[in-house]
């Protein structure tokens, strides 16, 4: 059925109703601040619909509401919250994020998924093995938004020695352009060490397609926080394996780690070619090199990513890449 079109006068009704609202809401905002004594911090754990669990600076998980005005809050937001009845939270107010991880909706409005992180970690498996440009699309958002990332390849035990050097090979180019590339199995905790290593002073968040091993991944690093699962099913009132919300961890050895819920795609934002190019490290390193300054580095003469693709710096599947993500641009 195809929607209905509001007229000027309607959509400025909507947007006039809209300020009042916020504008109510952040008069009872501020008459509750009065007291800013009884304002506690804390984080996001998981949001799901109405209800959020935050930790509190004690470690403590709370349950919490929030006003409608503080927008989109997201596993990860700094808040600050107050007491409530039957040790419950009101959350009164967000921090300014350092970070937003986000994607578009289906009506192409950016969606926050996480905030606050410091670190992009996409999981890979043999099984289900990786589709399309996932990968690439992940590490062009953490180039965007400047955060680290790593890839980590799961379910090693599933493959014999060779398989397991030949699926690493595979991704080898990726570690030559600084993303770190670890392989791991949470059945056996091979590779949990190395991984381990990159995790303090950061939060992480763990990205990829459904059932490639994320949540299992969280349990193997460390399975002395399986206890909040139920935390999660009470917050959710869901039991089920797949995650369905984002879901921040607190390493005890150090850093904070976010599962998040498995993806088919992961469709990138609003994107021109320059900050396409921007969003692969080794394109980015030769803009402006090309002869002609809206090269397409198709067949121009004098393009220095061809150049650099016969020279065997630029990986050919990279640039296979780049050129379907400038396709769908156009
Ligand atoms: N053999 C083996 N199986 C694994 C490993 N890690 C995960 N699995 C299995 O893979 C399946 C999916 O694992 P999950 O951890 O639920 O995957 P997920 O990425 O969290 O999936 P979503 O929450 O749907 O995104 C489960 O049956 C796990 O037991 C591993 O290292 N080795
Ligand atoms: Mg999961
Ligand atoms: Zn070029």
């Amino acid at each position: 059925m195809p929607r209905r079109r509001l007229t000027r006068q309607q959509r400025a009704r909507i947007a006039r109703h809209h300020n009042q609202r916020h504008q109510q809401a952040d008069n009872a905002h501020l008459d509750d601040l009065d007291d800013p004594s009884t304002l506690r911090s804390g984080q996001v754990i998981i949001r799901h619909g109405p209800n959020i669990l935050i930790r509190a600076e004690n470690g403590e998980a709370i349950h919490c509401v929030f006003r409608q005005h503080l927008g989109e809050l997201v596993c990860g937001d700094q808040i600050l919250w107050q007491t409530s009845e039957n040790n419950t939270g009101v959350i009164v107010a967000v921090k300014p994020r350092k970070s937003t991880l986000s994607r578009p909706d289906y009506a192409g409005q950016d969606k926050p998924i996480a905030a606050n992180i410091t670190q992009l970690i996409v999981v890979l498996a043999p099984e289900p093995a990786p589709t399309g440009y996932l990968l690439d699309q992940y590490l062009i958002a953490a180039e965007r938004i400047g955060v680290k990332a790593l890839i980590c390849l799961t379910k090693a035990d599933l493959l014999t020695h060779e398989k397991r050097a030949q699926f690493q090979a595979s991704f080898s180019h990726y570690a030559a352009l600084g993303y770190p590339l670890i392989q791991v199995s949470s059945k056996t905790r091979q590779g949990t060490t190395p991984l381990l290593a990159h995790l303090p002073n950061n939060t992480s968040i763990l990205v990829g397609q459904s059932g490639v091993g994320k949540s299992s991944l969280i349990n193997a690093l460390s399975p002395d926080m399986c206890i909040t699962e139920g935390e999660l099913s009470q917050a959710t009132g869901l039991g089920r394996h797949t995650t369905s919300s984002a879901h921040l961890y607190a390493l005890p050895s150090g850093g904070e780690l976010i599962d998040s819920p498995g993806v088919r795609s992961f469709r990138l934002g609003h994107m021109d070619r320059r900050k396409l190019e921007n969003g692969y490290p080794e394109l980015r390193a030769l803009i402006g090199q090309c002869k002609f300054s809206d090269c397409r580095h198709q067949d121009e003469p004098g393009c220095a990513v061809r150049q650099a693709l016969l020279n065997g710096t630029i990986h050919p599947q990279r640039l296979a890449s780049f050129q379907h993500m400038m396709a769908a641009i156009d």
